[in-house]
């Protein structure tokens, strides 16, 4: 059974900087020089983090991107309470990929809260890049889910903003809140239950 309060997955084609805004988010670190390395399947990582006075255990997970390992992708965003679904925005072809995610996602996780994540705005702002995906298009996708935020892992503007907004909404989910109590005393209750059992049984 997982340790884990919430569960937050990481959706967007390749390149896109998915695993950089993990990394940013979880080690403060971005690392522009390291040759770039294709997420196989998925990877996860988790964080505490403090929300409405509690803490809470937060799993993110890092999806690969590539159609490739779309259909295995599923199974990483199956049960989860928030998608972060990232897109470049001088990247034309990464937003035609949000759409699909956004679709798959409203499909199969009904209940689950959606962010559009625009990434690299230290290349828009510096305009090295150019914005190809129109802002008003952005809102017209964005209406009726739950964020929209642009970061830079490369900054690290606006990443703890991203991620804290999920866990606030997370922890202000009436709903949501009562499954991760009830879940956390199933987890209580098992390992009362081995501890014991340990105790009574145990010959050495
Ligand atoms: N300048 C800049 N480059 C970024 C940023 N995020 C990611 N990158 C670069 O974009 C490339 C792909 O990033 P990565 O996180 O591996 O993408 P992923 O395939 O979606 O996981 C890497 O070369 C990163 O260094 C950012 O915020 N700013
Ligand atoms: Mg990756």
């Amino acid at each position: 059974m997982s340790r884990c309060d919430f569960k937050i997955v990481l959706l967007g084609s390749e390149h896109v900087g998915k695993t950089s805004l993990i990394l940013r988010y979880v080690n403060c670190r971005f690392n522009a020089s390291a040759p770039y390395q294709t997420t196989i399947g998925a990877a996860f990582c988790s964080k505490t983090v403090h929300s409405n006075g509690k803490d809470f255990n937060v799993g993110i997970w890092d999806t690969a991107g590539s159609e490739r390992y779309e259909a295995m992708t599923t199974m990483y965003y199956r049960g989860a309470h928030a998608a972060i679904i990232c897109y470049d925005p001088g990247n034309n072809d990464s937003w035609m990929r949000l759409r699909y995610w956004l679709q798959e996602l409203k499909k199969v996780e009904e209940d689950c809260k959606i962010y559009l994540c625009g990434t690299k705005k230290d290349l828009l702002d510096s305009g090295a890049v150019q914005r190809v995906v129109g802002e008003d298009i952005i809102q017209t996708y964005g209406q009726g889910l739950n964020g929209h935020f642009e970061t830079s892992s490369k900054t690290g503007e606006n990443v703890e903003e991203l991620f804290q907004k999920i866990v606030d909404d997370c922890a202000a989910d009436v709903k949501l809140m009562r499954d991760v109590e009830e879940h956390r005393l199933r987890l209580l209750k098992r390992e009362t239950t081995t501890k014991s059992f340990g105790r009574d049984y145990c010959y050495c």
